[in-house]
Parts: structure tokens; sequence; C-alpha cells
């Protein structure tokens, strides 16, 4: 008795440091948890991905092809929020990585998988403190976080996918710790001018020994951090 309540009050405590992204924040106007971002197969436990190779990967998902019940209208140039679930919040240091994923054509934001090499960036943060040995960054202890969508994208139906990467432990091989969920968007009033590079697939943007995943944040103290994947796209 004694010790399945020491495990269980373990148990709550991992839960704890971890975290989900399962809502939206736009206009004001929140979602309910799940209701425009697909239900990730970390809902419960909140737990991340350590494996980069990993097809959870590409939105994380719980149940694969079954999307999300709402896409949420969106206007090219103004700034979405996701927002953690289950009273988490973003517990561990490290960067936030946005992309976006266009829907082809004959599929939904709520049907399509978001697989093979559709993805382009469009936000990364860097730490504050590189070089002093206090490493901080701009989300730590957060309960949203927020991307502006580019002004520049071509209108229609996407999945965002956002990233957060707990680099706690990240100095050994699969340390690193990705959060991840994906929204259904359906954007408009973009100009569709962007230059979004070469598009990048969930898995398969990233390797285990990426100098952004294989990151010792301590010693010898970082001078810089390179986030892993492409270049954010540009107008
Ligand atoms: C997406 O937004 C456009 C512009 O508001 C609208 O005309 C279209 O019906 C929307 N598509 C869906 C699937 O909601
Ligand atoms: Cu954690």
């Amino acid at each position: 008795m004694k010790l399945s309540g020491s495990l269980a009050v373990l148990a709550a405590a991992g839960a704890q440091a971890h975290y989900t992204f399962a809502g939206t924040l736009y206009n004001g106007q929140r979602t309910a948890d799940w209701e425009a971002v697909r239900m990730t197969e970390n809902r419960y436990h909140n737990g991340p991905i350590t494996d980069v190779r990993s097809e959870a990967m590409t939105c994380y998902e719980l149940n694969p092809g079954r999307g999300a019940a709402r896409t949420l209208g969106v206007t090219a140039g103004s700034t979405v929020s996701i927002t953690t679930g289950g009273g988490t919040s973003i517990f561990h240091p490290g960067p936030t990585h946005f992309y976006l994923a266009k829907v082809p054509a004959g599929q939904t934001a709520a049907t399509f998988s978001g697989k093979g090499a559709v993805w382009f960036k469009i936000a990364q943060d860097q730490p504050r403190g590189l070089g002093t040995g206090s490493l901080s960054w701009e989300t730590e202890g957060k309960s949203q976080v927020s991307v502006r969508i580019p002004q520049c994208v071509q209108n229609g139906e996407y999945l965002l996918r956002v990233e957060h990467i707990a680099l706690h432990s990240a100095s050994a091989p699969n340390g690193a710790q990705l959060y991840i969920s994906c929204a259904q968007l359906n954007i408009s009033g973009g100009s569709g001018s962007i230059k979004t590079g070469n598009l990048v697939a969930f898995p398969g943007a990233y390797s285990a020994t990426d100098p952004g995943i294989l990151f010792n944040p301590y010693y010898p103290i970082p001078t810089r951090y390179i986030n892993p994947g492409p270049a954010v796209a540009t107008c």
C-alpha cells in the first residue's frame, strides 16, 4: 500500500513535468481541448517523443486518420495561439517551432495525414543567455505559444504543427523530448507569394545527431543554438 502510494506520487510528478498542446486561442476565443487540435497520443500521460525517426513525429496522433472535429478559420497575418492541455504548462526549457502543411486538393484539414515532404517552417525561437551559463527560453512555464501566420501564404486548408523540444536531458542520444500537436486551419486573406524553400517530411527532417537535438545546455557553456530543420519561410 505504501509502495503503490509512493509510485502513484512519482507517476503524478512525471505527468506534471510533461505537457500537451490541445487547444487554440484566436481573436480572444478559445476552442475546447482537442476540438481543432488532433488528439495526441500523450493526451493522458503527457509524455514526449524521444525518437525523431518515429512515425509519431508527424502529428503525434492518438487515432491517426480521425481528424479533429473543427477546422479553425484564420486570416493570414494574424496570430494564432496554441494552448497546453489538462492544466499542464511548458515545464521544460527549449525551442518552439511551428510548421505549416497545405492540404492537397481533394482532401481536407480533417482528413489529410500530413505524411510526406509537405511541411515548411514559419517560426522558431532562440534562447537568451548564450555564453553566460544560464540559458532561458521565452516559452518556459507558459500555458500557450503563439505564431503569426505569414501574410504571404496561399489561401486554403492547412495543418499547423507546433513542436516544443525540451533540452534539459538532450546531451544524451534520444534525450531531447519532443512535444507535438497539429491544429487544423483554414487560412484566408493570404497574398500567396511565400517562398517556402524545400518542403520537409516528419519523420525525416530531423536526425538524432542534429546539433539542435543532441545538445548539452549546461557544459561546455553553449555560445550558440542551431534550431533543427529548415530555415523559416520568407515572404
Ligand atoms: C475557408 O475560408 C474561406 C474564406 O473565409 C471560406 O470561403 C471557405 O468556405 C472555408 N472553407 C472551409 C472548408 O471552411
Ligand atoms: Cu517532462
